[in-house]
């Protein structure tokens, strides 16, 4: 492939989400010859959720259509017809899937959602006051102090103290990213390699993280939404619009009550449906077996309940087990309109690009979660054999600051963030502005001061070992040490690296900044107009074409923001024999992706060794026991807001 080719590709990509202007009619002849039959259902201007099977469906013939075309050519004159016909989302949505999948994009990436549909990620008001300012100073420099910081809530809600979190722009970028690197509905109307065990994963430490932010925060942990009876004490109002600023998101005051929704009458969604499928998967769980739509019966696994919860195509029996999280994200946006007599856009649950902003997602993701911890209660805990790996030792373990000799002490801090929104697909042109203006945005981020873990171990031959590397909070809300049956539950995954140990002593240095569970730092849009593909280099996925290279958690936001005093966590560190675990010996890939198109690296659970029941009392009564094992505490201390408000 030259170099050449590949920068064209990358150009074609950005121009597929350039402005989307007002459409020619599109090519009778084309939409009857060549799109399958139900492209174009979802008309312009309607918001796509892909909860909504019919959305899903008619995003998933659009995507697997654009891959399955064999010429590259052909895809790209395909993807401009497309857009003639295609609902707004479903073409941003279904474009991108696409080109995550094709052979002959990779190396190749997409615009970060949060440039080219800002409004799905920035409030109104401060869009509107960007775009003034643009019109008032174009070309001015940023002086982000003078750019207004919006906020979507008031301290008289307890839960806006981690708006900032929800709310951050490239945590809501990957939560979208990932739905689309697993689409529900498949590819080519198959699932992934562990897909169902990866929806668990990946959304347990979205809430293992969102604990620990609360906890710092001094909140209590979230509370599962499991009585749809009773009303929804949270509230949100997203100051979000739609793709043109048309209208906005409905906003959900406290105490709204979950509703029947009969907004599609010939698909209803139904609170007592759901309530039926909840029960059969709890059958499911008790019984540890499903039933198939043949009457013949298949194990429960994580995966396959993954799939029946989610659910995906790969669901075991969906007439049986329903849909129930994607019809959840449905019904709680559509609970302040259920029936759809004021015609509201519905809230932001119902788009994965923005729904992990309300409250309400991580309540919901709680009760969806509590179903897999059912499952996994079930199973016995690990014995000493899956755990123990006794040809080493390790020696110790702690983490610095680089750049500091502080042992485990750890360092966060609020920054500001000035985003350049003038590719906005659907921004209105102004007359007046002259071209490349930029349009700023200003948002809050968290950062930490990067850090190293320095790992000591001895071993008494060669060995590839995968390193696990977990941090959780040590005390609960009340301060009190945390057992570890409910710590367990909280520990996030920092990292997993392969090192090739050698026999003798070891001393590994591994930077925070190659952790497995984030990506480089996504690439703006103008930095991907002048990025020259072929070269080597952080941000450069070239040389890893068989990773979901954009997949991953945000970088920023790898440590959680801890507290100003200094907030304890407990580090875990556990090495295994990357031979037993990956026979296939598999680059190690990305933690919460996966490796394109091959299985999933590491044989053992996700979660691992935390995923099942432990009978020790505490993380330094698990670790005592085991030579492979280390814990220690560290302290995570937040140094202040660094921004200009
Ligand atoms: Cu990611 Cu509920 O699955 O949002």
């Amino acid at each position: 492939m030259s170099l050449s080719i590949m920068n064209s590709k990358q150009s074609d990509c950005l121009s597929f989400f350039s402005k989307f202007e007002a459409p020619a009619p599109a090519p009778a002849a084309f939409i009857r010859e060549v799109l399958p039959t139900n492209i174009g259902r979802l008309a312009r201007g309607e918001h796509f959720s892909v909860f909504k099977r019919e959305h899903a469906e008619e995003a998933a013939s659009v995507y697997n259509f654009l891959i399955s075309i064999d010429s590259y050519d052909d895809f790209k004159a395909n993807v401009e017809k497309c857009r003639a016909v295609l609902n707004e989302g479903i073409y941003m949505y279904a474009v991108s899937v696409a080109w995550l999948h094709r052979s002959d994009t990779v190396g190749n990436l997409l615009p970060p959602s949060w440039q080219i549909n800002p409004k799905s990620y920035f409030s109104s008001e401060a869009i509107l006051h960007a775009k003034r300012a643009a019109r008032r100073r174009p070309n001015a420099l940023v002086d982000s102090a003078s750019l207004p910081l919006f906020t979507t809530g008031t301290v008289r809600d307890t839960e806006f103290k981690l708006a900032w979190w929800r709310e951050d722009i490239m945590i809501n970028g990957h939560h979208y990213h990932w739905h689309q690197v697993y689409p529900w509905m498949g590819i080519d109307g198959k699932t992934k390699d562990r897909e169902g065990e990866l929806f668990y994963y990946m959304h347990q430490q979205m809430i293992a993280r969102y604990d620990a932010e609360r906890l710092g925060a001094g909140l209590l942990r979230v509370e599962p939404y499991v009585d749809w009876s009773r009303p929804i004490q949270e509230g949100y109002n997203p100051h979000l619009t739609d793709y043109y600023g048309a209208y906005q998101f409905s906003a959900r005051p406290v105490d709204m009550f979950l509703a029947d929704s009969w907004q599609d009458p010939d698909d209803p969604s139904l609170v007592s449906q759901q309530t039926y499928h909840y029960n059969r998967l709890l059958d499911a769980v008790n019984t540890g077996h499903f039933i198939k739509a043949d009457m013949k019966s298949m194990d429960v696994t994580i995966d396959s309940l993954g799939a029946a919860v989610e659910a995906s195509i790969s669901s075991p029996n969906m007439a049986l087990y329903g849909s129930v999280h994607n019809i959840g994200h449905d019904l709680l946006a559509q609970v302040t309109d259920p029936d759809g007599r004021y015609q509201s856009a519905g809230g932001v649950m119902g788009d994965t690009a923005t729904a992990v902003r309300d409250p309400i997602f991580f309540r919901w993701h709680k009760f969806i979660d509590n179903l897999f911890v059912l499952h996994k209660l079930n199973l016995e805990p690990y014995t000493e054999k899956d755990l123990a790996l006794d040809d080493l030792n390790i020696k110790s373990v702690y983490v610095k600051v680089k750049k500091s000799e502080e042992q485990n002490v750890l360092t966060t801090r609020m920054e500001d963030f000035v985003v350049d929104i003038s590719h906005d697909m659907f921004l209105d042109p102004d007359p007046q502005a002259s071209p490349n203006t930029p349009v700023n945005v200003k948002v809050k981020q968290i950062n930490h001061d990067h850090f190293e873990y320095i790992i000591t171990i001895e071993s008494i031959k060669a060995m590839k070992a995968a390193i696990r590397i977990f941090i959780a909070p040590s005390f609960d809300e009340h301060g009190s040490p945390l057992p570890l049956s409910s710590q367990r539950r909280l520990f996030i995954e920092m990292d997993k690296f392969v090192h090739n140990l050698q026999t003798g002593t070891n001393n590994i240095t591994r930077s925070s900044t190659v952790s497995s569970v984030v990506k480089p730092t996504d690439l703006t849009y103008d930095q991907l107009k002048n990025r020259k593909v072929g070269q080597k280099g952080e941000d450069d996925c070239t040389c890893l074409a068989d990773r979901y290279c954009e997949c991953g958690w945000p970088e920023h936001m790898l440590l959680p923001r801890g507290t100003g005093s200094g907030m304890q966590f407990d580090l875990f560190v556990m090495a295994t024999d990357w031979s037993s675990d990956s026979p296939d010996n598999l680059d190690r890939g990305t933690s919460y992706c996966g490796l394109k198109n091959e299985k999933y690296p590491d044989s053992r659970s996700m979660g691992f060794p935390f995923d099942r029941k432990m009978e020790y009392k505490t993380i330094d009564d698990f670790t005592a026991g085991f030579s492979n094992m280390y814990s220690t505490p560290i302290k995570i201390k937040y140094t202040g807001d660094k921004t200009s408000h």
